[in-house]
């Protein structure tokens, strides 16, 4: 400790005072190094004089200069929960940032990181960042900061207990620890509900996931979700996994007629599914984000449509866990290994997970999904 403190105070002795640089600018001017008036440079960067050592941020991460609140408005319950967080000039000062967001990170109000991961960077424009909050109660604060070195992002750790998950930009790369990346067969990169998604042409469009994958392999939970926006079509499908070719054990996410969901978990040929009923609201032509869920601990199915219950199905004769094995096939976009009821409309953020969720966990995301969850509060410089 004596050492870093005798370290900073050389540096310190090293940086001229200088008059204001502007917002723009906050590397060192070198030789000799200066920095806007109540910064230091430490290396080749301005900060806030920071403690003893002001190469070292909160909890590992490098000095950042600016942060700004995220006050949740919601009073869940819910834990384990990858928020978005949609970002835009309004929201944070582009300038200040790296141009590829790679100095962004958050905290939560006891300064402990927060793991995210950075699905599209737009500066000038809408950035869109996943972050997962252990916890989330009433008046929780999340600290956005950023204006400072690299900070490595961490998708793996963000999707930590799902399977899959494809956010669709421009590809079909899993972002979860998995790595279950798709390939796209004739499916084509369109606009989607977050950033990008996917269009299917109702004909023989398909994604195709690896082979062998461990999707709910032996789980008590099984949750599926993606958000849909389908053309005017009966009978077409969104996700299908199967643990083999035939029509045993599989999972599903499809709808059956013009506007009815079913999701279902089947480990052996008996069915475990919970269809929505004929008032159902999904409609052609707009967005809607789908979630069914099964816990087999307590026998039960639930179906969601926009992070609001739908159905659900209480059968004490489910099966105590999902098949145990790996899959034969995944497919989204068509219904079986036969390619039947192909679906005809965008797809966007599918993601599979063998947790149940519940009702909270479902608004909580569908609130962050919609810009709904947080307000921004002003930027502050780091204290
Ligand atoms: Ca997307
Ligand atoms: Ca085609």
């Amino acid at each position: 400790m004596e050492r870093a403190i005798i370290t900073v105070f050389a540096l310190v002795a090293g940086c001229v005072a200088a008059p204001d640089l502007g917002s723009g600018d906050f590397l060192c001017a070198q030789e000799p190094k200066v920095c806007p008036e109540g910064r230091i440079c430490v290396g080749d960067r301005c900060v806030l004089p920071g403690g003893a050592d002001a190469s070292v941020g909160p909890d590992g991460a490098p000095p950042s200069r600016f942060r700004r609140p995220l006050v949740a408005s919601s009073d869940s319950s819910a834990s384990d929960i990858p928020v978005l967080v949609i970002l835009n000039p309004d929201r944070i000062n582009y300038s200040e940032s790296q141009p590829d967001g790679r100095d962004v990170f958050f905290l939560d109000s006891t300064g402990t990181r927060l793991a995210h991961e950075i699905e599209r960077w737009q500066p000038g424009g809408e950035s869109l960042v996943w972050v997962r909050l252990p916890a989330l109660q009433d008046g929780a604060t999340v600290y956005l900061h950023y204006g400072g070195d690299d900070v490595s992002e961490n998708s793996a750790a963000v999707w930590q207990d799902f399977d899959l998950v494809y956010h669709f930009d421009g590809d079909a790369a899993d972002s979860s620890p998995r790595g279950y990346s798709g390939t796209l067969e004739g499916a084509a990169s369109a606009g989607g509900r977050l950033g990008g998604g996917l269009e299917f042409d109702g004909v023989d469009d398909l994604v195709r996931t690896p082979v062998n994958a461990d999707l709910f392999r032996g789980a008590a939970g099984a949750s599926i979700s993606c958000w849909i926006n389908r053309s005017p079509t009966v009978g077409s499908a969104f996700v299908e996994i199967a643990n083999s070719t035939g029509d045993s054990s599989r999972a599903f996410l499809t709808q059956i007629s013009a506007g009815r969901l079913r999701f279902g978990v089947r480990p052996t040929d008996e069915q475990a599914v919970v269809t929505s009923n004929d008032a159902e609201p999904i409609t052609d032509g707009q967005w809607q984000w789908i979630l069914g869920t099964a816990d087999l601990s307590a026998k039960r199915l639930d179906l969601y449509v926009d992070g609001q219950l739908v159905d659900s199905v209480l059968d004490p004769t489910l099966p105590a866990t999902t098949v145990d094995q790996p899959s034969a096939f995944a497919i989204l976009g068509h219904d079986d290994i036969n390619l039947n009821n192909p679906f005809d409309g965008l797809l966007d953020e599918i993601r599979i997970s063998s947790r149940a969720r519940n009702a909270d966990w479902a608004a909580v995301q569908y609130a962050a999904m919609t810009d709904s969850l947080f307000a921004f509060g002003a930027e502050e410089l780091v204290p």
